[in-house]
């Protein structure tokens, strides 16, 4: 039989869960969380224009990368890539 106290550890974690999903980036993090925003713009962002494209980085990365492109112009600026993760 299920006793309170595992149903009350169980809604707790059901709850967590939840709010961890509002507060999750746009896309799933990479080992553990986005990557910072520094180290991702220093090691892809090739012609140093402060925005990652589509031929600048791997393309499952972009595929994850593109939802943090606010306004649509195929570049993730880092102000867009740090509002997407938070
Ligand atoms: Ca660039
Ligand atoms: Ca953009």
């Amino acid at each position: 039989m299920l006793s309170i106290k595992f149903r009350v550890l169980a809604g707790a974690a059901v709850l967590a869960v939840a709010a961890s999903s509002v507060d999750a980036a746009p896309f799933p993090p990479i080992g553990g969380g986005p990557p910072n925003a520094d180290v991702l713009f220093d090691r892809f962002d090739d012609n140093g224009d402060d925005a990652l494209t589509e031929d600048e980085v791997f393309a499952p990365m972009w595929a994850r990368l593109q939802n943090a492109d606010a306004n649509g112009d195929g570049m993730v600026t880092r102000a867009e890539y740090a509002d997407a993760v938070g």
